[in-house]
C-alpha cells in the first residue's frame, strides 16, 4: 500500500534552538517498508503545509499516518486528518505517538470520523498489522494498543527487539535542516528506551510502564556507522544509566573508527556515578550535555520527586566542567513564582557558567501532576501546553508572570552572547556558512521575535476549537499516588532504580 507518514510542524519556541529528525516515524516507516509497503515521509518541521496537499493530490496515498508526540500539536493533527479525508475520502488515517497514546478517545471525538484509529504505544510491531486490518485481514478494534470509535483492543505490547528494523533515515528529505545549536547538521539516534525513575511532572516513564531496554552495542554501532551527518543527538531520556552499556557502545565506536560530535541528556546522579563513561565519551566526541536539574533548592527537587539532592546537582556540574562539556540546564518555573523568586533564579543562573533554560510547569496527560493538578487549569487550549505558557493559575498577574519569564530568558540568552561568547559564535557561524549550513546563524536572530510578553499573553486570547478533556475526579479515599492503571500506556515490568 502507499503510505504517507507525517510529522507536524515545530512548536515555535523549540525552533529557535533546534530542529531534529522524526525518529519515531522513521522507525514506523522502516517496519512498514519491511512489510512490503511503499512509504513516503513528510516532516512539516522542514516543509510547508502546501507540500502535504501536493503529495495527497499527486501521490494519492492509501494510508496517512500522523505522529502526535506533542500535545500542543493536537489541533494541527486533527486538521491534517480532516484535510486527508476530504482530499481522498477512501484513504485511511491512523495517528500514533506519545501524546496520542494518552488522549486516544478524545482525539477520535475531535476528529469526528477523520481519524480511523489511534495506535497507542510503540508503533513498529503494530503498524503493519493495522495496515493488514485496513486491507481486510482482521478486525482493527481487536489489535493490541489500537483504539477506534467502535472499540479498543487489549493494551499495547512492547516490541520484542529494538534492533530491527533500523530507522528509515533515507526517507527524511532535506536532512540538512536538522540541527541543535552549532551541531548543524545533526542526526538523531536511540540507544535505550524508557526510564526507571518516576518524576511527578514527566510522562516519559509512564508511556513505557517504567521499563528500560537497551539496544545491543553491535546494533548501536551499526546504526551510528550508517549516519552521514557529523553530529548526533542521542534521544535517550537518561543517557548511560548502565555504565557497561555506555562503555560497550564506546568500544564499538572505537572498533569502527567512527568520529562524530554528540549531544545527550542525562541526570546529575548518573553523571556522578558513571563519570568514567562520560569521560570516555568526551574523548569520542561528546560535546554537549543537557541536565534536567529542574530546581535550585531541595524543596523544589522533592516536589518534582526528582530523587536527587541539590548537593549532587552541584557536584555534577563541577564534573561536567572538569570534563570540558558544554552543559545546558533546565529549570522548571512554577506558576506560583513571584518576582523575587524569578530574581533569585536569574541571579543563580548568571553565576553559573552553564546555559540555563526555563520551562513552565505543565501537567501533561500521563503525568502524576495531570491527575492531581488539572482541575486547576486556567485554560484547556491544547496549543498552550508547550511548557512555555502558564496553564495553571499564576501568583503574579499573568502579564507580570510572562514579563518576568521573558526577562529571565532574555538575561540568560544575553549571558551567552557577551563579547567573548559573541566572538566564538561568529567564528562558528562563519565556519558553518562556509559549509552551506545556515540553521545555527538563523537561530541567533530569532530570539526576540519568539520570546515576547505580548505574544505569550496574546496566545491566550485565540479562539479555541479543540479543548483538552479533564481526567475523572479522584475517588474519595483513593490513595494519594495514582496507580499504574491510571497512568501507564505499556503495562511492562518495572525495573529497579540503579
Ligand atoms: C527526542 C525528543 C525531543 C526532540 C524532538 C525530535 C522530534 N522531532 O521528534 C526535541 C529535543 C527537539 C524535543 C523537543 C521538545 N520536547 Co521532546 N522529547 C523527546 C524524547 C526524549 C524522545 C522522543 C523520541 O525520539 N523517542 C524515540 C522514538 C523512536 O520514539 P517516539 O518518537 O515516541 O515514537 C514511537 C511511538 O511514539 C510511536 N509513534 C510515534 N509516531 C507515530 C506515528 C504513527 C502513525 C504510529 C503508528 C506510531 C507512532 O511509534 C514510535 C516507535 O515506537 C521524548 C521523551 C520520550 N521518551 O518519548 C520527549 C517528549 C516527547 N518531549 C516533550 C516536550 C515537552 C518537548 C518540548 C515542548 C520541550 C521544550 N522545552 O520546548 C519540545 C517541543 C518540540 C516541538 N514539537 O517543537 C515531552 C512531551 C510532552 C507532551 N505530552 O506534549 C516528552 C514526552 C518528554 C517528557 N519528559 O515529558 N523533544
Ligand atoms: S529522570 Fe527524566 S525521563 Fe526519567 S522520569 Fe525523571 S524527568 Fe522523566
Amino acid at each position: 500500500m502507499r503510505v504517507l507518514l507525517v510529522h507536524p510542524s515545530p512548536l515555535l519556541f523549540s525552533e529557535i534552538y533546534l530542529r531534529l529528525e522524526p525518529l519515531g516515524i522513521e522507525r514506523v516507516a522502516a517496519a512498514l517498508e519491511s512489510a512490503g509497503h511503499e512509504v513516503e515521509l513528510l516532516d512539516l518541521q522542514v516543509f510547508a503545509r502546501e507540500r502535504f496537499h501536493a503529495r495527497l493530490r499527486a501521490w494519492r496515498p492509501e494510508i496517512v499516518g500522523i505522529s502526535l508526540n506533542y500535545l500542543a500539536n493536537v489541533p494541527e493533527v486533527v486538521e491534517l486528518a480532516q484535510v486527508a479525508k476530504s482530499a481522498l475520502p477512501g484513504c485511511r488515517v491512523l495517528v500514533g505517538g506519545h501524546s496520542a497514546s494518552f488522549i486516544a478517545a478524545a482525539l477520535l471525538e475531535h476528529a469526528e470520523g477523520s481519524i480511523d484509529c489511534i495506535v497507542r504505544g510503540e508503533g513498529e510491531a503494530i503498524a503493519p498489522r493495522v495496515l493488514e486490518a485496513f486491507a481486510g485481514g482482521g478486525e482493527l478494534k481487536t489489535l493490541p494498543g489500537v483504539v477506534t470509535r467502535e472499540g479498543s483492543g487489549p493494551p499495547p505490547l512492547l516490541v520484542a527487539n529494538l534492533e530491527r528494523p533500523m530507522p528509515s533515515r533515507h526517507l527524511a528529505a532535506n536532512r540538512r535542516r536538522y540541527f541543535i545549536g552549532e551541531l548543524d547538521p545533526c542526526a538523531s539516534i536511540e540507544f535505550t528506551r524508557g526510564c526507571p525513575w518516576d518524576c511527578a511532572f514527566c510522562s516519559a516513564w509512564t508511556f513505557y510502564g517504567r521499563s528500560y531496554r537497551t539496544l545491543s552495542p553491535a546494533a548501536a554501532g551499526e546504526d551510528l556507522a550508517g549516519i552521514r551527518e557529523p553530529n548526533v543527538f542521542i534521544v535517550d531520556d537518561v543517557a548511560f544509566i548502565r555504565p557497561e552499556h555506555g562503555m560497550a557502545i564506546a568500544d564499538e565506536i572505537d572498533r569502527r573508527g567512527i568520529r562524530k560530535r554528540y549531544y545527550l541528556e542525562t541526570r546529575a546522579d548518573v553523571l556522578l556515578r558513571n563519570r568514567e563513561v562520560f569521560a570516555r565519551w568526551t574523548k569520542l566526541g561528546l560535546r554537549y550535555m543537557f541536565l534536567g536539574l529542574e530546581a535550585i533548592d531541595d524543596d523544589g527537587l522533592k516536589q518534582h520527586r526528582k530523587r536527587v539532592r541539590l548537593s549532587e546537582n552541584e557536584r555534577a556540574l563541577e564534573v561536567a566542567r572538569e570534563l570540558g562539556l558544554v552543559v545546558a540546564i533546565n529549570i522548571i518555573a512554577d506558576p506560583d513564582w513571584d518576582a523575587d523568586r524569578f530574581a533569585v533564579v536569574r541571579q543563580w543562573a548568571l553565576e553559573v557558567p552553564e546555559i540555563v533554560h526555563l520551562t513552565v510547569n505543565t501537567p501533561y496527560p500521563g503525568t502524576e501532576t495531570w491527575l492531581t493538578e488539572s482541575r486547576r487549569f486556567t485554560t484547556r487550549d491544547y496549543r498552550l501546553f508547550d511548557v512555555q505558557h502558564a496553564v495553571l493559575p499564576t501568583r503574579l498577574p499573568l502579564e507580570r508572570f510572562y514579563a518576568e519569564f521573558v526577562r529571565t530568558q532574555d538575561v540568560l540568552n544575553r549571558k551567552h552572547l557577551g563579547l567573548r561568547a559573541l566572538w566564538d559564535v561568529l567564528g562558528i557561524g562563519v565556519r558553518l556558512l562556509a559549509q552551506g549550513q545556515t540553521n545555527f546563524l538563523k537561530m541567533l536572530w530569532k530570539f526576540s521575535s519568539v520570546y515576547s510578553t505580548e505574544r505569550l499573553l496574546g496566545d491566550h486570547d485565540r479562539p479555541v476549537r479543540y479543548m483538552l478533556d479533564l481526567p475523572p475526579p479522584p475517588d474519595v479515599g483513593r490513595p494519594t499516588r495514582p496507580s499504574p492503571d491510571q497512568l501507564y500506556v505499556h503495562r511492562a515490568t518495572a525495573v529497579s532504580l540503579p
